[in-house]
């Protein structure tokens, strides 16, 4: 992509509406554009990187099993009231009333509805276990939306809901969601902690809350000093096994300063010369709730006996518009965004220093080839613009890699080549360039 054609509106000045790091690098870098409190538009670079984490959260909830469908943002107020949720959701919830009175709601979870389309086509509990997730906007309307797409009233969420005979199974079903969210944040370059928590209006008995560490997060984070050099899915962890003592261990050395969770066990339980004190950012919420909604509203199997029993189900959510923010609140410095390589909204930042030149035209436009051949995405700066806005632009986007292609380098067949991260530059031939960011074996290529 030349970014003489790409719809890419940065921004020089801060804006003063934004209060954290990432609402102002996104503004900037021109990711987002606020449409009205709490509601956003994706512009193209924001898009590419909210695809990217839409994309990594699918294959791990594929490769866990889940099956993805797609419902929709507009729900029947009926359902609700099966669930005697209409009236506890309360102010949050958007509501509308269609041409025909019907009242109709702004999905912001979708337990109802989920429950409603498993109870119409399951009756046996041969067709068990099932767990289906979609990746769907939610509105609610948050009373005071605030730091961009980290708290807004419109945000994209997956949220996958499974379905068991039994209490085992379903525990089962929720460990397995457990190890999925930690693939997953892993796979996005974020370290985070699970931590026990209230399950507030899905409801239920039991709840793991997904953090990661910024010092920006919403909550005050509690976690025992051990956490950070633990590895809990690096050491061959029996997926399909109970992991209950996994989930049972975990969580009792992590808690928030809110009212979601049991600061007192912990204090209790770790001494405090083992206590950090930090804040986090929840990027996922997983609930095991039984038979709650299906005894509400008539989801029942045949077991092997016959007998009609309620399924038991789970409901498990991560927050990918929000997860776009909170990697930029991990991963950032004074000049701006650094992206890990595998959400980068492109892999090659190519800078021509000096358009019309004959010999950086030229050279830029080998490596624009030979990339883009590669099957790398490259974003050509083409611009006839300053160096200095140049290297700052890209710098502010964050590429991981950026190949920079002045005159003097270029007309004995040279370029430098950038790591946005450790800011080391080296100066090599072309050829060079393009064999180390199209050879994955030399591990510089992004
Ligand atoms: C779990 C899936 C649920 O709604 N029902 C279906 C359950 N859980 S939750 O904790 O309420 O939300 C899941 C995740 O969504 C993100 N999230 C938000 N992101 C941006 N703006 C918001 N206003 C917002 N509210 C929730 C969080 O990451 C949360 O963990």
């Amino acid at each position: 992509m030349r970014l003489s054609q790409f719809f890419m509106p940065t921004l020089r000045e801060t804006p003063a509406e934004a209060e954290i790091v990432s609402h102002r690098l996104m503004l900037r870098a021109g990711m987002v554009r606020q449409s009205a409190a709490g509601i956003y538009t994706w512009l193209p670079l924001g898009l590419r990187v909210l695809r990217k984490i839409e994309n990594i959260v699918r294959e791990e909830q594929n490769a866990a099993g889940a099956q993805e469908l797609l419902m929709p943002t507009i729900q029947p107020a009926d359902l609700w009231r099966e669930s005697g949720r209409y009236d506890d959701y309360g102010k949050e919830m958007l509501r509308i009333t269609d041409r025909h009175g019907r009242d109709m709601l702004y999905g912001p979870t979708n337990e109802e509805l989920i429950t409603d389309i498993f109870r119409r086509d399951v009756k046996s509990y041969r067709d068990l276990p099932k767990a289906l997730y979609h990746i769907q906007w939610k509105f609610r309307d948050e009373v005071r939306p605030r730091f961009g797409v980290m708290r807004g009233r419109e945000f994209l969420m997956k949220d996958t809901y499974s379905f068991d005979l039994d209490q085992e199974g379903a525990r089962r079903a929720y460990n397995r969601m457990f190890i999925a969210y930690l693939r997953t944040f892993e796979r996005l370059g974020l370290k985070t902690v699970p931590m026990a928590a209230d399950t507030g209006p899905i409801g239920g008995d039991l709840s793991h809350e997904f953090h990661i560490l910024a010092d920006t997060g919403e909550s005050e984070a509690f976690l025992h000093g051990d956490y950070l050099s633990f590895d809990p899915i690096g050491d061959g962890v029996d997926y399909d096994g109970d992991l209950q003592p996994l989930v049972d261990k975990w969580t009792s050395l992590y808690a928030a300063a809110d009212d979601k969770h049991d600061t007192a066990r912990f204090a209790d339980e770790v001494p405090e010369d083992k206590r950090l004190e930090t804040r986090g950012i929840e990027v996922g919420h997983i609930f095991y709730f039984g038979s709650k909604y299906s005894e509400a509203m008539g989801a029942t199997v045949q077991d092997a006996d016959g007998k009609s029993v309620p399924v038991q189900m789970g409901s498990y959510g991560i927050g990918v518009s929000r997860l776009v923010a909170a990697i930029i609140e991990a991963s950032h410095d004074d000049d701006g965004i650094i992206w890990p390589a595998s959400v980068t909204p492109f892999d090659v930042g190519l800078l021509n220093l000096k358009p019309g030149n004959e010999a950086t035209d030229g050279a830029c436009q080998k490596l624009y080839d030979g990339l883009n051949k590669a099957g790398l995405d490259v974003l050509y700066d083409d611009r006839k613009d300053r160096p200095g806005a140049k290297f700052a632009s890209m710098d502010l986007i964050g590429l991981p890699t950026q190949v920079i292609c002045g005159p003097r380098e270029a007309e004995q067949g040279r370029v430098e080549l950038k790591n946005r991260a450790t800011g080391v530059k080296d100066i090599v031939s072309i050829e060079a360039a393009l064999t180390a960011l199209t050879d994955t074996s030399t591990g510089t290529a992004p």
